[in-house]
This record gives structure tokens, C-alpha cells and sequence, in this order.
């Protein structure tokens, strides 16, 4: 998608992942070295003053692109005329909080921030960071005049991290590894999938002869990821999720080279026999307008199967969560 200019919203932009974000967006890596950057910050309120001194540092590194900063704690206000929403801002999880109340503590944003999407650019799209991303993703959906098929929730950082699980089992390069689909939730029952995935253009099944690892260590390692970074860092992925999060943006705004895929959550149309009505990731295409196609046809096994399901069944049980707290 070529343009001269693009306004971007971020929300939580003075959390950890915005911070790693911001500088990415306007450094024209983004949306390519002839676009102009607009950035509209969205924090609450108490985090107003963290975000001037992220804008600062905004400033300081002087971006040719980045025209103008608007940094507010007014929805309506950062998603006026916006070319993108990205929404990363949400309560963290805390700790033995479970995850129905996190979704029920986050909700409510999500609410909000659909019906101000109204304001938004003919074309906006959404993506959606903030967990739990799928159901936030359809909350902000269900709450909104901007057509379904704008919305999609971050599973881009889990088909990542299964590239990066895959490439370094076979010994090559990450850019060898093609394909790799992500279905359902972006959560603990997320299935990666290798049967489709590919190294060096052939089946990654042909490539690696751990085929138990493949269904065992590779899949629960993805699936572990978020934490096993918490448990070495401290804390939560920020710089992956910020990239994989930028690489979503790159692969929507550019059609995607024949004959791949990437992973995106986006509304079921019952594709692969899951449920519609829910935020699901699968494998996409993009087109040259920024829109989005579940891709048919893949081959799934019955180990695949079963795992499609057990993930689609946690979403429908989120939805069902926020459906009775009125959020849909
Ligand atoms: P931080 O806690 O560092 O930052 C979140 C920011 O959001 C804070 O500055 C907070 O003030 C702001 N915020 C809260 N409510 C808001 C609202 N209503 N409007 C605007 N801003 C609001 O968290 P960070 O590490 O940046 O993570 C952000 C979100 O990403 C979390 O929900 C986290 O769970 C989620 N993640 C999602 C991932 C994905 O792949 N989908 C992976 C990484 C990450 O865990």
C-alpha cells in the first residue's frame, strides 16, 4: 500500500512494548522512506507524565518522518482520521489472577476504544497486543462500525518464535523457514503448526527427522514461550512482541509473496471447520490493499485436529465470558 502520509494510534504507548515500538515506526522502516509518520499516544492518565518523557525521547531522536506527536489519555481524540490502530495498552496479568478475570478486567477498554474507532480513516486497520488479544480483538470488534474484517489480534510473535524453534532444530538460517501457520488462541493452547511449515521450500516433516519432537518439545515450547522469557528476564516480552507486532503491520501493508502465508487471529468464517464468531488465528494472505484472506486448503492431520479444537474451545469459552458481562 504506497502513501505520502499515515497516522498511526498506539495505545499503552508508555509501556514496554510501545517504547520498543516507537522508535520502529517512525523511522520509516515501517511504512517505507517517502511515508510521514503521525503518532497519537494514548496512555491513562497517571501514565501521562512516563509518556512525555517517552515523546522526548521521540524528539531526541529527531526522525525526517515523524511530522507530529499527539499524546492524550482521550480516545476519541487518538483515533481521529487514524490510518492504524495499535492496540497494545491493557492491565497486566498479575500474579494468581486468573485469566477469566483478566479478561474481564481488560474488557471494558476494549469496548471503548471499538466504538472510537469510529472516527477513524476509511481504510483503519487493527491489531490487536493487548491480552488476552483474540477476545479484547472481538470486543473491540463487536463494538464497532468498522467492518470485521479490519480487526485482527498479535499472533505474529508465536509463528516467530516457531520459525526460530525450527530453524535452529535444522541448523539453518531463520529466512529458510516458510509457512508456519499459528491456530486459534494467542495463549498457552495455541497450536503451531509444522506440517505445513516449510525449510528451503520443502516440508519441514522431510527436513527434521525428530518427528517427536516436532509433536512434543516444539509445539510446548512455543506454547511456554511468554513465560520462559518472564522466568529469565523478569519481565514480559517487549522487544519480540514489538517487532512481531511491526512485522504484522509490514505483511498487511504489502501484498504477501505467492504461495506464503503469515499468522494472524482474525473472525472465523468457519475455515477448517472452527467455530464463526471468534477471533482465530490462522494462516493469511494480503492482498495490495491491506486486506486479509484466511488461507484454504492446508492438509491437518488429526493430531493437528484435535489440537484446533482444544484451542478453539477456550476461545469460545472467553467469548462466552464476555458475552454474559455484556462486553459483545
Ligand atoms: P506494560 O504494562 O509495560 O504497558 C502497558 C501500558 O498500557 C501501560 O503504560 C498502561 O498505562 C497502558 N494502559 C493500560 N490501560 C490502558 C488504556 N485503557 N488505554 C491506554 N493505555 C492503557 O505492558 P507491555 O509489556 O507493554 O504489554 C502490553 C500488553 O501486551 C499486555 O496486555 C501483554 O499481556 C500483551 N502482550 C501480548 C503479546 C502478544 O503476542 N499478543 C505478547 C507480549 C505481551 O505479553
Amino acid at each position: 500500500m504506497q502513501r505520502n502520509h499515515v497516522t498511526v494510534a498506539l495505545t499503552g504507548a508508555a509501556g514496554n512494548i510501545g517504547y520498543a515500538m516507537l522508535p520502529r515506526l517512525a523511522s520509516g522502516e515501517v511504512f517505507g522512506p517517502d511515508t510521514t509518520v503521525e503518532l497519537r499516544l494514548l496512555e491513562i492518565t497517571p501514565a501521562l507524565g512516563a509518556l512525555e518523557g517517552v515523546a522526548m525521547e521521540m524528539n531526541d531522536c529527531a526522525f525526517p518522518l515523524l511530522t507530529k506527536m499527539v499524546l492524550t489519555d482521550d480516545v476519541e481524540e487518538a483515533f481521529d482520521g487514524i490510518n492504524w490502530g495499535l492496540f497494545v495498552g491493557a492491565k497486566p496479568r498479575g500474579k494468581g489472577m486468573l485469566r477469566g478475570d483478566l479478561i474481564l478486567g481488560n474488557g471494558p477498554i476494549f469496548t471503548g476504544q471499538g466504538k472510537a474507532l469510529n472516527k477513524a480513516a476509511d481504510d483503519v486497520r487493527v491489531i490487536v497486543v493487548g491480552n488476552p488479544a483474540n477476545t479484547n480483538a472481538l470486543i473491540a470488534m463487536s463494538n464497532s462500525d468498522v467492518p470485521n474484517d479490519r480487526f485482527a489480534a498479535l499472533t505474529r510473535l508465536d509463528q516467530n518464535r516457531a520459525m526460530s524453534q525450527l530453524a535452529a532444530k535444522a541448523g539453518v538460517a531463520v529466512s529458510e523457514v516458510t509457512n508456519v501457520a499459528i491456530f486459534g488462541n494467542h495463549s498457552k493452547t495455541m497450536y503451531p503448526d509444522a506440517e505445513n511449515a516449510l525449510i528451503g521450500g520443502k516440508p519441514v516433516y522431510d527436513v527434521i527427522d525428530d518427528h517427536d519432537w516436532l509433536r512434543g518439545d516444539f509445539i510446548s515450547t512455543v506454547q511456554g514461550r511468554g513465560k520462559a522469557v518472564i522466568d529469565a528476564r523478569g519481565k514480559s516480552s517487549a522487544m519480540s512482541a514489538a517487532s512481531a507486532a511491526l512485522d504484522h503491520v509490514m505483511s498487511v501493508e504489502r501484498p504477501t509473496p505467492a504461495g506464503q502465508h503469515f499468522a494472524a487471529a482474525v473472525l472465523s468464517d468457519g475455515s477448517y471447520g472452527i467455530s464463526e464468531g471468534i477471533i482465530y488465528s490462522f494462516p493469511v494472505t494480503s492482498d495490495d490493499n491491506g486486506n486479509l484472506e484466511i488461507v484454504q486448503g492446508l492438509t491437518i492431520s488429526d493430531f493437528g485436529r484435535e489440537k484446533m479444537k482444544a484451542t478453539e474451545a477456550e476461545l469460545l469459552e472467553e467469548k462466552q465470558v464476555v458475552s454474559d458481562a455484556g462486553l459483545l
